[in-house]
């Protein structure tokens, strides 16, 4: 479809109705976090009642975002699931499935708003707006408030800029193009300060947190014949915080060209970030476990033990790297 009719459609959609249910998938990340407050900040700027409801806990760092954390921001434990929301909004989500029991939320005849950037995204709702080749789902949430001409606060643009810097890693990875930077200007000039942002989300851990990471850090196997660096912890981790710092440092060791950072779940899975600076396709080797994102960056679920992950993830990624 054309997509100046998807944005008229979701513009006439936030227009017309009131009372929004705006959520995004478990394990939120900044990306998912900024898309849904800009989305909730939008949406009080205009006059309507929203709320962002997510499985899980909002990330601490993530809090100067909102002045109003425990009204705009619910756990789904904290909601009553007998509340059923006619009007959904769900970004960054390749998956209805993602949600988690936050779908216990969504009427049977609610009109469901779609945004992403993942290339395999299901299309599950009734108006979908997905750009496989955009960076984040932050800027696509942006696209859609510039293109129905509605007015963007700097508190709105921080959020957006947040998700930005999220999926870029500080606009640094591969999937910072020119219109990511031509975004990031315009949210500048609606007031963001890109170093307190860049500084708010990065570089920002505590003592206890840089010791873990630096734990892991040590312990990171590098097969050098493939170019393969993995890093295994098997402590429960805070996203973000401890999760990202260990993927940057996988992602700049120098020999390795694909790598993958590997920790425990709940209900005794693995759970797997991918990444590639390479032509290798990471989402496509994560399919094989019904996993999946994007070319350079990939996550999975893996049922068994990090022993039965190496014999069986890890040789076949090396097999297929060789052969290019
Ligand atoms: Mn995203």
């Amino acid at each position: 479809m054309d997509t100046n009719i998807i944005f008229k459609e979701i513009g006439d959609f936030i227009t017309n109705n009131d009372n929004f249910l705006i959520t995004a998938h478990f394990s939120p990340d900044g990306d998912n976090l900024g898309a849904c407050i800009a989305f909730y900040l939008m949406l009080k700027d205009m006059g309507k009642s929203s709320i962002v409801v997510n499985e899980d806990l909002i990330i601490d760092k993530f809090d100067f975002l909102l002045e109003n954390k425990s009204t705009a921001f619910k756990q789904f434990s904290e909601m009553d699931p007998n509340v059923k929301f006619d009007n959904v909004i769900i970004v960054d989500t390749a998956n209805i499935d993602r949600i988690g029991k936050v779908s216990e939320l969504i009427s049977e005849k609610a009109t469901v708003i779609n945004i992403d950037h993942h290339f395999t995204n299901a299309n599950y709702g009734n108006i979908n707006f997905i750009d496989g080749n955009s960076a984040s789902a932050s800027q696509l949430v942006y696209k859609i408030f510039k293109e129905n001409n509605l007015s963007i606060s700097t508190k709105i643009s921080d959020a957006i800029l947040v998700g930005i810097l999220s999926d870029t890693g500080g606009l640094k990875f591969r999937n910072t193009n020119v219109e990511v930077i031509s975004i990031v200007k315009d949210l500048m000039k609606l007031g963001s300060d890109l170093a307190d942002i860049t500084e708010k989300i990065f570089a920002s851990m505590s003592y206890k947190e840089t010791m873990k990471v630096n734990k892991i850090a040590s312990e990171i196997v590098l097969y050098e014949k493939e170019g393969i660096a993995v890093a295994y912890n098997d402590q429960k981790m805070n996203p973000l915080i401890e999760n990202e710092p260990v993927l940057m440092i996988l992602n700049s060791i120098e020999e390795a060209k694909v790598t993958m950072f590997v920790r425990k779940a709940d209900n005794n899975k693995l759970k797997v970030s991918l990444r590639s600076n390479s032509y290798f396709n990471v989402s496509d080797f994560a399919g094989k476990w019904g996993g999946g994102g994007h070319k350079n960056a990939a996550g999975m679920r893996y049922d068994g033990t990090f022993e039965e992950f190496k014999k069986d993830v890890v040789e076949k990624l090396k097999l297929e790297v060789s052969r290019g």
